[in-house]
């Protein structure tokens, strides 16, 4: 069935608006936390109540397609064959919780595992990130161009501190090297904003030894449209299914820091 992807592009952008709402209200009222797979690892009564809502949503306005979400809908969804909504109602929930700032809600819809449309909608900020396959990429309406390249030297990298506290290799291609080597790194606490912020420059690169399909789903369909290079550690395209490293850069760059993560399987826990 061929779809006009112009419309549920613009259909998500609206629940997502509504959903922003619902998630800035709350940061008024007291918030039920708990944990999942470890005490790091925060979920809010907010993550179901939004990822329900889109998730309603899609399933009332397109019955014919499927759901998948970080918190509950499609677990057991085991292939990408039609249209599949790849969805994060909170991604960056521990800077909900702490910083009440930097947190987005990230939707995806592929097809066939080809994303065509991605959204990303860093809420406090109120920036919109948008693209459609082909049809490039936008920030808040403006289209976003093409990006150009840049050495290590001069590179800002996204990068979580907790990769590199467990990092067991060393020498010359330890990502202590790698850091080393860069300008700077960065770490935003939201994978999704990351990747938006390297399709728009603000980052270089964007490196992750453990996340989901809904962490990045939409900021793949951004990155292709403006020429970034986004692979797992083994130079694959990412998952859209299970848990998957990223590497995503600049292309000249991406190949220069494969070198450090090359191989390398990630973190389960
Ligand atoms: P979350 O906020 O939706 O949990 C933090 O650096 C980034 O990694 C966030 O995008 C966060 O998403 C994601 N993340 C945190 N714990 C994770 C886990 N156990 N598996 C996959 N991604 C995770
Ligand atoms: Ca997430």
């Amino acid at each position: 069935m061929s779809e006009n992807w112009e419309e549920v592009q613009d259909t998500a952008a609206g629940w997502m608006n509504e959903a922003g709402k619902m998630l800035r209200q709350s940061l008024h009222e007291s918030l039920k936390i708990d944990t999942k797979s470890n005490p790091n690892d925060l979920v809010t009564e907010m993550d179901f109540k939004i990822e329900r809502f889109l998730t309603e949503n899609i399933e009332k306005t397109y019955p014919h397609h499927k759901v998948m979400g970080e918190e509950e809908a499609g677990a057991d969804i085991e292939s990408t064959d039609g249209v599949l909504w790849i969805i994060d109602p909170i991604d960056g929930t521990t800077n909900f919780v702490h910083q009440k700032y930097n947190f987005a809600i990230s939707v995806a819809v592929v097809q066939d595992g080809i994303g065509k449309v991605g959204l990303i909608y860093n809420v406090m900020q109120d920036e919109w990130f948008m693209a459609q396959e082909g049809k490039g990429a936008y920030l808040n309406g403006e289209r976003l161009p093409q990006v150009t390249e840049v050495d290590l030297s001069e590179a800002v990298i996204g990068l979580n501190g907790r990769w590199l506290a467990r990092e067991k290799r060393d020498g010359e291609q330890s990502l202590h090297t790698m850091v080393r080597k860069s300008r700077s790194v960065r770490n935003f606490g939201s994978a999704a904003i990351e990747l938006a912020y390297l399709a728009c420059g603000r980052l270089d690169s964007y490196i992750s030894f453990r996340l989901a399909p809904w962490d990045y789903a939409a900021g793949l369909v951004l990155l292709k449209e403006v020429g970034a290079v986004v692979t797992n550690f083994n130079e694959k395209e990412p998952s859209m299914l299970k848990k998957d490293t990223i590497l995503a850069a600049r292309p000249k760059l991406h190949k220069q820091l494969l070198h450090y993560v090359h191989n390398h399987e990630g973190f389960e826990k």
